[in-house]
């Protein structure tokens, strides 16, 4: 299988580390939706990323989507989220407030970036997105006592969340203290110090508007 897409991307990240964390080889393109935009275009013409190339070359899409596929492969016993139940749709709640809070990152840093003159309306209604998330999140994050958000056991939920996190600490470090999110900043401690959070990391390089 082919990755493709650059590991300071936080949805890249996610599918990557579960990669690594389910013992699933695969190859790494990493390819910036930028400067390598008409490469990515054959395998997905959304030239987003993450996009996975499976071995028969159908590609897929979408981080959620993947990682779907990737818990088929490995098996309900193996998978980092339950099969069904409220388990389920409460760890999937947190993955989409995790992406979704990657999401408007990205869009904030694309306005800083990308525009001559950002949109007023558009960076505060991103930056009221990304605050009220995180108030969530932390508030979930203090009512469990356990390692993990589902226990012992790290799970996509986790990931999802400490990806998002590193993406806003480093994209927008006013949006998130660890004075102002102390049980997010500890779950984020807690997984990067793990040997696949370490391995498969990149510092933000954003695109420049140039
Ligand atoms: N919902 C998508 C989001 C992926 C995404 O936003 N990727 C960014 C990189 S961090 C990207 O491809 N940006 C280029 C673009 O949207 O044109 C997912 O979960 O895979």
């Amino acid at each position: 299988m082919i990755l493709i897409g650059q590991y300071d991307s936080p949805f890249v990240r996610r599918v990557a580390i579960a990669m690594r964390l389910y013992g699933i080889a695969f190859e790494h393109r990493p390819w910036s939706t930028f400067g390598d935009a008409e490469k990515i275009a054959p395998y997905n013409p959304l030239r987003r990323v993450p996009t996975l190339v499976l071995d028969s070359g159908e590609a897929l899409i979408e981080s959620t989507a993947i990682l779907d596929y990737l818990d088929d492969l490995v098996g309900p016993e193996k998978a980092m989220i339950a099969a069904s139940g409220p388990a389920r749709y409460r760890a999937l709640k947190i993955c989409a407030l995790s992406t979704g809070l990657a999401d408007k990152g990205v869009s904030l840093l694309y306005e800083r970036v990308l525009r001559k003159e950002p949109s007023k309306m558009w960076v505060e209604r991103c930056q009221a997105q990304i605050r009220d998330v995180l108030e969530v999140l932390e508030k979930e994050r203090a009512a469990v006592g356990s390692p993990y958000c589902f226990g012992e056991r790290i799970g996509h939920a986790d990931i999802a969340a400490a990806c998002a996190l590193r993406f806003t600490s480093e994209a927008h470090p006013q949006l998130f203290t660890e004075v102002r999110y102390p049980m997010l900043a500890l779950h984020a401690a807690r997984c990067e110090s793990l040997p696949e959070f370490q391995e498969i990391a990149q510092p933000l390089a954003p695109p420049s508007g140039d």
